[in-house]
């Protein structure tokens, strides 16, 4: 992936090659495949929880291109395998991850699935309550600011988790002290059942920025191309001391909220349909192939390799060792402590 080793912040990042698109559109659609077939594995038994990203992937990837991979640092939520795919994340670690194997970066097999983690990338695990993922992105800032490092902080967040009063915390805190620090938040129009209008009063959660005094700006999140435009720009003004933004990208979360609900009662299927036509990955691959950036014989490539990286990833998994019973508290008790 070239995003962290091209990238260099600034206006450079703002020329798009045929190649950087192609590099976009292939962990989109690696993304997508793999967000597939673990549904299939839930549905098989073979793992017992998933939460989607699909949809979402045009904002994740326009994201993690504008970053520095292993000098920036994220802090991700749930939904962001796409980012973490570009970030190093590989589809091996997400479905052992999903399995509860040893061998999972997140945590050993500790954690839930999708609360990532990646030393490699600076990107730091966060907890299950919503938002907290905010104010260590905060203080993460702050650090680096107090360290003079040429360094950002991206951390996402869902628009419904913005009603919690760690994310106006953390907010706050960063633009008050001018820090490194993107605020990105994937609006994908519902938290679980709730829709965006019985979560805040105001259009989009970019409004919030001017209450808090940073820039708040809204993207299409289904166009990977205008968040990626959009994001080296802030990450550029960021890098050089202009502090942080608040950038909502506007999608639809076109699955349920996670493999344990049922959203037939929450949305019509009419609306889920018409939503679909706004598909990120539909959206890529129209401008790609009209533009003749990507050819029908590419893409039939792509997908093969994506199928094959998917297969070996759930072949992989399926074989390696869960953890030992005995090292359940290990790292979170060292042995000397719990001896003691
Ligand atoms: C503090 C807290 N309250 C409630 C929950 C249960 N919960 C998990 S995900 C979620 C919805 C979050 O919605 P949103 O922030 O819009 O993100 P999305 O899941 O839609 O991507 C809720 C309420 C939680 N994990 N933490």
């Amino acid at each position: 992936m070239k995003a962290g080793n091209t990238s260099t912040g600034g206006a450079k990042q703002m020329e798009v090659t045929a190649e950087l698109k192609r590099d976009m559109f292939w962990h989109m659609l690696l993304s997508r495949r793999l967000d597939e077939r673990a549904w299939v594995l839930h549905r098989q038994g073979k793992i017992a929880f998933h939460i989607s990203g699909i949809g979402q992937e045009a904002a994740q990837v326009g994201a993690a291109f504008a970053l520095r991979r292993g000098e920036d640092w994220v802090t991700p939520y749930y939904r962001d395998l796409a980012l973490m795919l570009c970030l190093g994340y590989t589809p091996r670690d997400f479905v052992l991850s999903l399995m509860g194997k040893r061998e999972e970066p997140n945590s050993g097999g500790r954690q839930m699935p999708s609360h990532w983690s990646l030393r490699s990338a600076n990107a730091v695990s966060h907890s299950a309550p919503v938002a907290t993922q905010a104010p260590h992105a905060a203080g993460i800032g702050l650090a680096i600011k107090m360290r003079k490092e040429d360094k950002v902080v991206l951390t996402t967040i869902g628009e419904g988790s913005t009603s919690q009063g760690e994310w106006y915390e953390a907010v706050n805190w960063a633009a008050i002290h001018a820090l490194p620090v993107i605020f990105l938040v994937e609006n994908n129009q519902y938290a679980i059942s709730v829709p965006t209008d019985k979560q805040m009063a105001v259009k989009s959660a970019a409004d919030k920025a001017c209450g808090l005094g940073l820039d708040g700006r809204m993207v299409d999140g289904t166009d990977v191309f205008a968040v990626y435009a959009v994001m080296s720009e802030v990450v550029a003004k960021a890098r050089s001391g202009g502090g942080p933004s608040l950038i909502e990208a506007r999608m639809y979360r076109i699955t349920p909220h996670s493999s344990d609900d049922d959203d037939r009662s929450y949305r019509t299927r009419e609306e889920v349909e018409e939503n679909k036509k706004r598909d990120p990955i539909l959206v890529a691959r129209t401008q790609l192939l009209e533009s003749g950036v990507l050819s029908a014989r590419e893409l039939e490539e792509m997908e093969s390799r994506a199928k094959a990286m998917v297969d070996d990833a759930v072949a992989y998994a399926e074989k390696a060792p869960y953890p030992a019973v005995e090292e359940a508290a290990y790292p979170v008790y060292v042995e000397e402590v719990r001896r003691a």
